[in-house]
């Protein structure tokens, strides 16, 4: 049996998106890890399994590095007996193009939707509503489902399955798989070496990245310890669903097979949130130290963490295991200044000055920190957004630093926040009338059947019924923002996304 897993490269509009991760049109991105977990895993099932990874993005002979357009992916796709499709909101347009070309071109084959933006039932079932071409929609985790899929198991009892039962979609329960029991996973099934060896350590030609963004991602674990106990953040597509653990000494194990496969040093860390507890950290630190023949003497993590990780004893101690470990950089949502705002998040969010401190602590330890902060979330107002941008010029004043090297503030993410399909505040828009007649007045289809939604009209909504800014406000904050942060650090470092 064949399979081929696609992640679809964005259409023209999201193209590009820059975010501070550099232009994604021409630099190579890492290879797609949660479609390389999936084909191992699927090895793992079935010797007779043939199952290739196709990147967004092609190498051409002269090395230049450009997206894939869909007739080549259609093309990958002509043999396959399942196609596999990961989506994200910015390729989620791609997505449905190739389905509805795949189709096209084999009539027999079964094309499978999943990724990161078919995590809630809500997209999942709007999608078998909506697009003929695809026969079922994995939500979450993918392994156990996917594989069960092929095998023929009834459809009623694959875990995190939405399928239709005469023609009505129909979610089963979600369940994530033991991450223990899944196989060491590595990229062997991206067919083109060429995306392989810029991450190849022990290339003669390899260059250290400057920068940990575009290194391949890895887990130590799935879900959001904050989400399984505070709730959601009304933002977030993907903290819903359990929280499940990597042993320490598989995460590591997994690192020393991805160092022995394709001598990879560098890595991102998925994980919603890495340093879930000092224990953890501090069991991860040991494990490494124990490892430490099979790994690389200069291995070098960039990862998530809590706002409030880093308070007191604990958070010095965090620090220092996080070090230890080869955490270099690090990634902490702020999200907001205004602590009003930040209640209604569920979020423990540290005022400005615990966090000046915290990153003058941090910086101590040498590490890079990147710090987001989002814009026109429920309860924003004009006072809020000047709290946000008298807040970022606090930090850029006591922490920032153009040289990633020398640890400190090194980047910006400055966000409109997105009402993304499956989040809270998706639907707080869904149950408001106005707000579903002025976008079916506009776009002329009903919000709860589109697929791929207006969202810069999201955000107006969003602002209009549940703050007391316009978008001129917002873009006001947004330009002051971006211009005091460009001033204080490289230029390129400052990102963002949104409408
Ligand atoms: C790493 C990462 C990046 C890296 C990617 C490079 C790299 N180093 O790999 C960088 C930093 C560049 C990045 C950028 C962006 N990212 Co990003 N990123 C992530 C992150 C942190 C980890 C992804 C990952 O590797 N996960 C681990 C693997 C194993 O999980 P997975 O990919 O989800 O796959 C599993 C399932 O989803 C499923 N699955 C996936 N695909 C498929 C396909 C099929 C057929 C099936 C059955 C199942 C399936 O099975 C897999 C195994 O269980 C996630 C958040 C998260 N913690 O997951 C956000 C996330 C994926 N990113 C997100 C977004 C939006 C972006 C941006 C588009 C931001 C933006 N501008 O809006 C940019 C795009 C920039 C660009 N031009 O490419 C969102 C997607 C939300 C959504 N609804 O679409 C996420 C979920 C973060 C969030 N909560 O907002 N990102
Ligand atoms: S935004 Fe981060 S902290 Fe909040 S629920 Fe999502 S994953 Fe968890």
């Amino acid at each position: 049996m064949k399979v081929a897993l696609a992640f679809p490269a964005p259409t023209p509009p999201f193209r590009n998106l820059e975010g501070g991760y550099g232009d994604s049109e021409k630099t190579l991105l890492p290879p797609p890890t949660g479609l390389s977990v999936i084909a191992c895993a699927l090895q793992e099932t079935r010797d007779d399994i043939e199952t290739t990874v196709i990147p967004p993005q092609i190498i051409e002979p002269s090395g230049a590095v450009r997206y894939r357009k869909i007739e080549e992916v259609t093309q990958d796709c002509k043999d396959a007996d399942c196609v596999g499709i990961s989506c994200r909101w910015d390729n989620q347009e791609a997505a449905l193009l190739l389905a509805d070309a795949v189709r096209q071109t084999n009539e027999k084959s079964r094309i499978v939707f999943g990724g990161p933006n078919m995590w809630s039932s809500t997209m999942a079932e709007m999608v078998l509503r909506n697009v003929p071409s695809v026969d079922i929609v994995v939500r979450q985790a993918g392994e156990r489902a996917l594989g069960e899929y092929l095998e023929g198991t009834s459809l009623f009892a694959i875990p995190n399955l939405t399928y239709r039962q005469q023609g009505i979609p129909h979610s089963n329960y979600a369940g994530a798989p033991d991450m223990n029991k899944l196989p060491l996973w590595d990229f062997r099934h991206v067919r083109d070496p060429r995306h392989l060896a810029p991450f190849d350590a022990r290339n003669p030609a390899f260059h250290a990245p400057r920068d940990l963004d575009l290194t391949p991602s890895v887990e130590s674990n799935r879900g959001c310890i904050k989400a399984s106990h505070e709730g959601a953040c009304p933002y977030c597509s993907s903290g819903r669903d359990s929280f499940k653990t990597l042993d320490a000494p598989r995460f590591f194990e997994e690192l020393a097979h991805l160092y022995a496969q394709h001598g990879m040093k560098d890595f991102f860390v998925a994980d919603n949130i890495f340093s879930v507890s000092p224990r953890r950290v501090e069991e991860l630190r040991k494990m490494r130290v124990e490892r430490r023949r099979d790994l690389p003497e200069d291995l070098r993590m960039r990862a998530y963490a809590y706002p409030t990780d880093f308070r007191g004893e604990n958070g010095w101690r965090t620090a220092e295991h996080l070090q230890v470990m080869g955490v270099r950089e690090l990634f902490i949502g702020q999200e907001t200044f205004d602590a009003e705002i930040a209640r209604s998040l569920k979020k423990e969010i540290p005022k400005v000055e615990e966090m000046v401190q915290t990153l003058v602590m941090l910086k101590r330890f040498g590490f890079a920190v990147k710090i987001a902060l989002l814009l026109g979330l429920p309860g924003e107002t004009k006072e809020s957004l000047q709290k946000n941008v008298d807040g970022l010029q606090r930090l850029l004043d006591a922490c920032s630093t153009p040289d990633p090297a020398e640890g400190g503030l090194k980047s910006v993410d400055i966000s409109r926040v997105m009402p993304l399909v499956g989040t809270e505040l998706y639907d707080l828009l869904l149950k408001n009338p106005q707000a579903c007649k002025t976008y079916l007045d506009i776009v002329l289809k009903p919000l709860h059947e589109d697929v791929c939604p207006r969202y810069p009209l999201l955000f107006r909504l969003l602002l209009e019924h549940h703050t007391s800014v316009t978008v001129d406000d917002v873009t006001a904050a947004e330009k002051k923002m971006i211009s005091a942060a460009r001033k204080a650090l490289d230029p390129t470092k400052v990102g963002g996304f949104g409408v």
